[in-house]
């Protein structure tokens, strides 16, 4: 063997053990091998075809789900380079498709900022794939290679000529790597392509589902294309929000060599929402780049406010909090070698990109204020307002968080507690109703489950003020009973999470209309007020039972009208079939046996899969705006008839 043959056959097989590590490990590089993993892999290659749209090489990505689960991405990219790579001995497509970390790293020059969650590149995608086909056109010519499992099974072969150029994949994912998820969901996609074409303006990115068919019996398909970026993004997620102003405020600019993008609104809701972005991806832990926003926003209300004079009469200070109340804003940011940490690794670290976003806002706010006094007067008021409601908050807050005479040994009278201390071992249980509360009482095991009955619809939050959230009893009671404080000076909604004393909060209404109405208010006032809960995966919704078929001395529950019909079946002639209108309706131990047993029953644990479709269907499903509520209602009556 020459020493060239002995080097090379040494780098393949170090190849080689990388794509092997991403199939034995898959979740290092790609998060888990869930759903989320699933959808990742489609997410890695689209941000490749995103890569070479953002250094003006593209403009048109597609995605298409095919009838056997398998996805197809077509760019019209210069096409992945299949000349013979150097160092390797195979084509340059080849190493892209099989090598780790390869990418586009011999392509220094592009300006390359996106590329997944993780980073990790198709050649991964390609290990988790039972079979991938790339095709590329370049050059006149067509050019193919297939894997299986990550491995070439012949070299890439010339297959046709082409007067365009571009890069189609085409790949399977691996029923053995992804057990118990493995076809993908139109919705998911749609909504993180429709997410990146407003991130990345100019390109047109389109979705086909060959598995379901529209009304005219064509594939279901959706295009996105943005013409004015985060602008549009603004108005599509505040669609249901009533805006106080003319115009979206928008930067879009370089600052300190960090390509910044902000737009923002003020809406007349009270609540705030900000959305970060680092190279695409959704920063849900924040960082140093929102915290740049943050303070320039603050920074120059601030001198606003005190030069027009309108601050005059005010008897109290204004905090960071008041300028943010009923603003909804976005921040994207593209950073060379971003540091990303935090639990969930989504906290952008670089301590430079602060100043520069925080210059950013502080510029495009200037302008904006002194281009539109109108629109300025109604900020600095609906400011103020805040301020004065948060003022009221500071002291129904204080009652929240004061062991008062509500409550023995500082817990709500109501509140049945359990004898284990160990938080991680303990649940409670958000009951609707004192009834149901009873029967749950009786029906749990004590030792480790608490029951907090709610006594009817809880406070929607969504069109509350803050105060008026602080000042309810329900909602109070939830505060105390889960031994969670908000709030401190510079956060109003800042959470002391470290307190939770069960690490389970499970939400347990009737299986109709009404409890999952009950069910949604608990989970708004979650999402907009203890988020972090949700986040960190300790809010469970309960499913109890609709059936109970009985047949003599055999019974058995049912979750839906399949179930039924298949046990009534199974028992054959003369079974008796009750339906359950209510928790109320079935005594301690069926509820024990069918809802609360941790040994028979199903929590559907709460996740924030996506925060900004979560906050566009709680404001809609929430808030003041009726028709979209009446119109998301009809497209899913279907579900809704499921529930009922
Ligand atoms: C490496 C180098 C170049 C382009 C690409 C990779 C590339 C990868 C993908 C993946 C999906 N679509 C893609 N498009 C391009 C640079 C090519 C050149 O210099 O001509």
């Amino acid at each position: 063997m020459s020493e060239n043959q002995a080097k090379y056959s040494a780098d393949s097989i170090q190849a080689l053990e990388g794509m092997e590590h991403v199939r034995m490990r898959p979740s290092m590089y790609i998060g888990d091998v869930g759903s989320r993993g699933l959808h990742h892999l489609v997410y890695e290659v689209v941000d490749n075809s995103i890569d070479e749209a953002m250094a003006g090489h593209c403009d048109r990505i597609s995605v298409t789900i095919n009838e056997d689960n398998s996805v197809t991405t077509e760019d019209n990219g210069r096409g992945i380079p299949v000349g013979m790579h150097k160092k390797e001995g195979v084509s340059a497509l080849e190493v892209v498709m099989t090598k780790i970390g390869a990418g586009g790293k011999f392509d220094k020059d592009s300006y390359k900022v996106s590329g997944g969650l993780h980073g990790v590149g198709v050649s991964c995608v390609n290990a988790l794939s039972e079979k991938l086909v790339a095709t590329v056109h370049r050059d006149g010519k067509i050019w193919e290679q297939e894997y299986q499992r990550g491995k070439s099974i012949e070299p890439v072969k010339e297959v046709g000529t082409s007067d365009k150029t571009g890069t189609i994949v085409t790949f399977l994912p691996d029923k053995t790597i992804f057990q118990d998820v493995n076809t993908y969901s139109y919705d998911i996609l749609a909504t993180r392509l429709r997410e990146l074409s407003f991130l990345n303006k100019g390109i047109t990115i389109t979705i086909t589902d060959k598995r379901n068919k529209d009304k005219d019996g064509n594939d279901v398909h959706e295009e996105f294309f943005s013409k004015d970026g985060l602008v549009e993004f603004i108005k599509f997620l505040d669609n249901t929000r009533e805006p106080i102003m003319k115009d979206v405020i928008a930067f879009e600019g370089e600052k300190n060599g960090v390509p910044v993008e902000v737009a923002m609104i003020y809406n007349t809701s009270y609540s705030e929402n900000l959305h970060s972005y680092v190279n695409n991806i959704n920063t849900h832990e924040g960082g140093t780049h929102l915290s740049g926003f943050r303070r320039g926003l603050t920074h120059t209300l601030k001198k606003y406010s005190e030069t027009s004079g309108m601050l005059d009469k005010l008897k109290f200070e204004i905090s960071g909090d008041d300028f943010r109340e009923g603003l909804t804003a976005i921040i994207s940011v593209k950073v060379a070698e971003p540091q990303f940490e935090g639990q969930t690794k989504t906290k952008l670290g670089n301590k430079e990109v602060s100043a520069c976003v925080s210059q950013a806002v502080s510029e495009m706010l200037r302008d904006y204020l002194e281009e539109h006094p109108e629109d300025a007067k109604t900020i600095v008021q609906k400011v103020i307002l805040a301020a004065q409601a948060r003022h009221a908050a500071q002291k129904a807050r204080e009652m929240v968080q004061r062991k008062s005479v509500m409550s023995i040994g500082g817990l709500p009278g109501k509140l049945s507690d359990c004898s284990e201390q160990d938080p991680a071992k303990c649940e409670v249980f958000l009951v609707e109703g004192d009834s149901a509360g009873g029967t749950a009482k009786q029906g749990r095991d004590r030792a480790f489950q608490a029951i907090l009955p709610l006594r009817g619809k809880i406070l929607n939050v969504e069109k509350a003020m803050q105060h008026k959230v602080f000042e309810n009893e329900e909602i109070r009671n939830i505060f105390t009973a889960l031994g969670v404080t908000i709030g401190t000076e510079e956060d109003s909604k800042a959470l002391n999470i470290e307190k939770l004393r069960y690490h389970k909060v499970v939400i347990m209404c009737d299986a109709d209309i009404d409890g999952s109405h009950i069910s949604t208010l608990i989970l708004t006032f979650f999402f907009r007020y203890m988020k972090e809960l949700v986040e960190n995966g300790h809010v469970y919704i309960a499913t109890p039972p609709l059936y109970l078929v009985k047949k003599g001395a055999k019974k058995e529950y049912a979750w839906n009208n399949d179930q039924r019909d298949s046990i009534m079946m199974k028992f054959g002639d003369g079974c008796k079939v009750q339906r359950y209108k209510g928790l109320g309706e079935m005594n301690a131990a069926q509820l024990w046996e069918t809802t609360m047993n941790p040994e028979f029953r199903t929590l559907r644990r709460v996740d924030i899969e996506n925060g900004i479709e979560a906050d566009r269907i709680f404001s809609m499903l929430m808030g003041d705006d009726v028709p979209p509520r009446r119109e998301f209602i009809e497209n899913n009556a279907i579900y809704a008839n499921i529930d009922a």
